[in-house]
């Protein structure tokens, strides 16, 4: 539907193999020029091919990791410990979902169906995020995904808001509204078990900092020496902060929050540095992080199970939503 014309760019190369036409390269100067001026591109406008693959590949990689990210949190809706957290929680999940369809509406602007997205991750061939492939064990964990998984969320996603594709960027300044919710409901639920709470409540939260505070760096993806999509993507605007710049605003800034909240964050190499202006911190485990990416984490094969799981036994649903359709639509045309 949306797709371009002409594919300009081979797999793997933001450089045409073959010399461009008079044409081909008017529209890439054009492209270019728009990046350039810091505008927004709309699907109906020409884009190189590779451009379109990357947004394709960033976006869907997004939205899985929404509708994975319902299942670590969704394990708790049932043994939430009060009707009011409960009901926080259920609304949260519910958030994740929607954000999972408004990305999955903006891939699709890019000539891909959902259905098509959704096979891939069925199918264990796409990615989505490595946080999600890890435990929770207890409530606190619930905390904690809030304040340290969706704060690191934020910290990625609103530069995203900027993102040169525009059904991207507008999708995104939604999400960050209701992922900003999240996070505060996430350090409220951990302030009243270490304001208020008894010692195994507040060991319970040290525990769980302990468990997700490395993941949460991960999240934000390799070094940058070794991102390989990260120079082009921010040459298009797509990204517009590098991994390791976004990992280290996310450190300074929970530092600070750790404090007030009165937990260790598990790292002794972690400290102020006078001369940079920033927290120093310890080296990340990337022989984990890539573990995990590539499928073998604590939790890889349990969520795609479950999704596959949820999948099939909504078939019901789906088929039920559409022969309700096509009922009201022969209605309305028989009226
Ligand atoms: N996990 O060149 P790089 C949420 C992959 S949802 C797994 O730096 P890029 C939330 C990367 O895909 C959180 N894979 O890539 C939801 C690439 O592999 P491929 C998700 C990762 O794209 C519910 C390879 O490593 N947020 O917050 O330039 C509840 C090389 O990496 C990860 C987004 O998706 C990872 N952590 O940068 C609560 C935001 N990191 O594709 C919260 C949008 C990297 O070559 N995405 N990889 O096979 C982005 O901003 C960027 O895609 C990333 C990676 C910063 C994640």
């Amino acid at each position: 539907m949306y797709t371009q014309a002409m594919d300009l760019m081979p797999k793997g190369s933001d450089r045409p193999s073959t010399p461009l036409s008079a044409t081909e390269q008017q529209l890439l100067d054009r492209f270019e020029a728009r990046i350039d001026d810091g505008g927004f591109i709309e699907p109906k406008d020409w884009m190189p091919e590779h451009y379109r693959r990357t947004l394709v590949r960033q976006i869907s990689q997004h939205a899985h990791s929404e509708i994975v990210g319902m299942l670590p949190e969704g394990n708790w809706i049932t043994r939430a410990p009060t009707l009011k957290r409960k009901a926080i929680l259920l609304a949260k999940v519910q958030d994740e979902g929607g954000h999972g369809l408004y990305l999955y509406a903006a891939a699709e602007t890019l000539g891909v169906s959902r259905d098509e997205l959704i096979g891939q991750l069925h199918a264990g061939k796409a990615k989505y995020s490595s946080i999600f492939n890890y435990p929770t064990l207890t409530w606190a964990d619930v905390g904690v995904i809030g304040w340290l998984v969706d704060g690191a969320a934020i910290m990625n996603q609103v530069p995203l808001c900027r993102c040169s594709y525009a059904p991207y960027a507008r999708a995104m300044i939604r999400i960050c509204r209701e992922e900003s919710f999240h996070q505060r409901q996430g350090y409220d639920a951990l302030l009243v078990m270490m304001r208020n709470g008894t010692p195994r409540q507040r060991e319970m939260v040290q525990d769980a900092v302990n468990r997700w505070w490395w993941p949460s760096l991960m999240m934000f993806g390799p070094p940058d020496d070794v991102s390989s999509h990260s120079a082009q993507s921010m040459r298009w605007g797509i990204k517009r902060i590098s991994n390791d710049d976004l990992r280290q605003k996310f450190v300074d800034a929970t530092v600070p929050q750790a404090k007030v909240l009165g937990v260790t964050l598990p790292d002794p190499e972690l400290r102020w540095n006078e001369a940079r202006q920033h927290f120093d911190f310890g080296s990340i485990d990337w022989d984990e992080f890539w573990r995990v990416v590539g499928g073998d984490g604590p939790c890889n094969r349990e969520r795609l199970a479950d999704r596959v799981d949820a999948w099939e036994e909504g078939a019901w649903v789906r088929e039920a939503a559409l022969a309700h359709a096509a009922k009201t639509e022969a209605q309305r045309q028989a009226a």
